[in-house]
């Protein structure tokens, strides 16, 4: 078959399953994969050194959908080329990620091929998307970590890591406003790794962007210094390659290309409409479509004789020997740099070097005590040398957070220093977790911080990071009203209950120093999960261990700290992060009183929620129904541990500006109020 036949049909094979899917499922996007068929088989069958026989391989290229509704494109690719699929401990399990079966259950329960990519989920998904501007946003945290990885492991002659981002994106991604910091930074860091390729089809949703979005883009990408470049035709495979073959050259900064497409694209009725965007093109649209490619009207998920073949000679034989030359490569690299390829290895299985936890902090009683950002910042320097792929930064605020790291190596991480261990996010929330989700999904384990109130900023790639199952770690402080003078606008109330709600995050809001320690080996050790931490701005008296229970109880979620000698308590008083020697304080008030009390430390409610009811019964024993917690937040969701006649001492409103003492008086955060609460529930129950 001639050339330019068969890519025709490799091209339009993309374009009508995508069709078909959408039509069987009756509901979908078919426009958007119509337009990008050739975008896309351009960049997997000529450029993307991926291997679909090995979608893990550290050294492949990376392809993210940020327009995620377009995921036909990626399960049509996917499919085409053989991608295997990868169970959760990275082996090659011995079938196709997507088969046509997946395809003609798009959307379907359990189809790989599912509305939107899924990591995790589908093997050779890189990032999961959706949420429009998360997948390019994510991109830089990929850029960043090559760079990186770049950095501390390629040798001469041993260029272990060298490998390019590319993420297409539409209108709904430039228009959000992640998408502008990340761009922002990823200029700044030079990042000459990474492509945009902009879907510029003056289409949305709601109709043309002429109603919403007429921004010079490409003077928006310029004036952020990426090099932008124009493709006129999206149909025009060749211009596409040169423009991605520009990229490819060019130094020190990222590529924008804006390619100009037509939604729908051969769907007579349907094209350059909004109607193209997400709704099946119904069956006579579909065959009129099929037409205009020269397909036959009636074929339904029709893979044409050849077409298998001819990715197989593209991406299959790319792929392959790029592979297999960087397994030469690796082996002759782990000969000459053990200690180098040992710590590769482990890092793409997500293990711990040993001696990890070597030499963390233990902090002695001490009625002052230390903030909780305080003993953070003793931790992550001592976590930072132990594990020489764990670092991270804040946005703009690693001098308040504490999370500056200053070990041997501990540089900045800039354009000239990409191996730096300060990564500066700018006052940029939403990017910087996102960029914290690319770096994790390369493997790295890397954390971001700022105040707790500003989570909001972050928390939609928060929640893709919880649904991707990264092992990202976010650091909060400033977790209550402990900057009092701020006011209202900096204390954060909802944003405890509000992570606690979100699906295998883990929050854990430490009440001492050695909490916090034990809080980072937790989350340390976890590979699936994301943790954020709650950490207290001012300090916090120290427990004296030897009085109360040992802080590795943290990594039960909640744990007896201490009680009345011999038999049940009558009362039980809970707290967590600094509420916590509050609550320690009423206890020995109420023993000296007489009163059988027990203070329960409770850290985390995620972990807790995963102890045997045997656990869980032992630390709040069901009979004992007088219970008192005391938080500085919301009291959203407390009722469940405290029960009918419980109490929550906790926020129902915003707080105010003042100083924390007047504030803890103004809010209830006394002792005397706590001990109060407890007569109270004692003489109710
Ligand atoms: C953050 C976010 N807001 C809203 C949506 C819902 N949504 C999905 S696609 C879309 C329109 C996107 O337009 P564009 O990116 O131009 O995609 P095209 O129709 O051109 O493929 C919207 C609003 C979303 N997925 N994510
Ligand atoms: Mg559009």
């Amino acid at each position: 078959m001639a050339d330019d036949k068969i890519i025709q049909l490799a091209i339009d094979t993309i374009r009508t399953l995508s069709i078909d899917a959408v039509q069987q499922a009756k509901s979908g996007h078919p426009g958007t994969p119509m337009a990008l068929a050739p975008l896309v088989y351009t960049i997997w069958n000529r450029v993307l050194r991926f291997d679909p026989q090995d979608p893990v391989w550290p050294n492949r290229d990376r392809f993210v959908l940020s327009n995620g509704h377009a995921s036909m494109l990626l399960w049509s690719i996917l499919h085409l080329s053989k991608t295997q699929a990868v169970n959760a401990d990275y082996e090659i399990v011995g079938h196709p990620a997507v088969s046509l079966d997946d395809i003609r259950r798009f959307r379907q329960l359990d189809s790989k091929a599912a509305g939107h990519p899924e990591y995790h989920w589908t093997s050779g998904v890189e990032a999961t998307t959706g949420p429009l501007g998360q997948g390019v946003a994510t991109s830089v945290g990929m850029a960043i970590a090559e760079k990186w990885l770049a950095n501390r492991y390629n040798r001469p002659g041993f260029e272990v890591f060298r490998y390019d981002i590319y993420a297409v994106c539409g209108d709904g991604c430039m228009m959000e406003g992640i998408s502008s910091e990340a761009a922002s930074l990823a200029s700044h860091l030079g990042l000459d790794n990474l492509c945009w390729i902009y879907d510029n089809n003056h289409i949305t949703i709601e109709g043309s962007t002429r109603i919403t979005f007429t921004e010079d883009v490409e003077a928006r990408f310029l004036a952020y210094g990426w090099n932008v470049l124009r493709v006129g035709d999206a149909n025009d495979i060749e211009r596409i390659e040169h423009a991605i073959s520009v990229f490819r050259k060019t130094k020190e900064r990222p590529t924008f290309i804006v390619l100009d497409t037509h939604i729908g694209y051969g769907a007579p009725h349907r094209q350059d409409t909004a109607a193209a965007h997400g709704e099946p093109l119904g069956e006579e649209e579909v065959r009129l479509s099929k037409r205009s490619y020269g397909w036959p009207e009636n074929a339904q998920f029709l893979v044409p004789d050849g077409v298998y073949e001819h990715f197989a000679a593209g991406i299959g034989a790319r792929g392959a020997k790029v592979r297999q030359e960087w397994n030469a490569l690796f082996t002759a690299y782990r000969a000459k740099y053990p200690e180098l390829a040992t710590e590769i290895e482990q890092m793409q299985r997500r293990d711990l070097p040993a001696g990890w936890d070597r030499n963390l902090p233990v902090f002695p009683a001490d009625a002052k005590g230390i903030a909780g950002r305080d003993a953070s910042s003793k931790v992550l320097n001592v976590l930072a040398q132990n594990i020489p792929w764990f670092f991270g930064g804040s946005a703009d605020l690693g001098p308040s957070n504490r999370t500056i790291l200053t070990g041997e190596g501990a540089g900045d991480l800039q354009a000239a220093s990409p191996g730096g261990k300060n990564l500066h996010f700018g006052i940029r929330e939403n990017a910087m977790a996102a960029i914290v989700n690319g770096l994790s999904l390369s493997k790295l384990r890397v954390f971001g911080a700022t105040f707790f109130i500003f989570s909001d900023y972050a928390r939609p790639s928060i929640r893709l990071s919880a649904l991707m199952e990264l092992p990202t770690i976010f650091i909060f402080t400033h977790d209550a009203m402990g900057d009092g003078e701020d006011g209202p606008t900096h204390q954060p109330v909802e944003h405890l209950a509000s992570l606690r709600a979100m699906p295998g995050l883990v929050t854990l809001r430490p009440g001492d120093a050695n909490e916090v320690v034990e809080a980072y080996r937790y989350v340390l050790q976890l590979r699936h999960q994301p943790a954020a931490l709650a950490l207290s701005r001012q300090s916090l008296p120290t427990l004296d261990r030897t009085k109360y229970a040992a802080a590795s109880g943290v990594a039960h979620g909640a744990y007896v700290l201490g009680g009345a000698p011999g038999g049940d308590p009558e009362i039980i008083l809970i707290a967590t992060g600094s509420e916590l020697s509050l609550a320690v304080e009423a206890h020995e008030e109420l023993i000296a009183e007489g009163i059988r009390s027990r203070v329960v430390s409770m850290p985390s409610w995620d972990i807790f929620e995963r102890q045997t009811q045997e656990y869980q019964d032992s630390v709040l024993p069901p009979k004992v129904t007088a219970r008192v917690a005391v938080e500085q937040a919301s009291t959203f969701g407390w009722h469940r541990y405290i029960g009918p006649s419980g109490r929550i001492i906790g926020m129902k409103t915003f707080g105010a500006s003042a100083p924390l003492k007047e504030l803890q008086r103004k809010f209830g955060f006394e002792p005397d109020n706590v001990v109060a609460a407890a007569r109270e529930v004692l003489a109710k129950t």
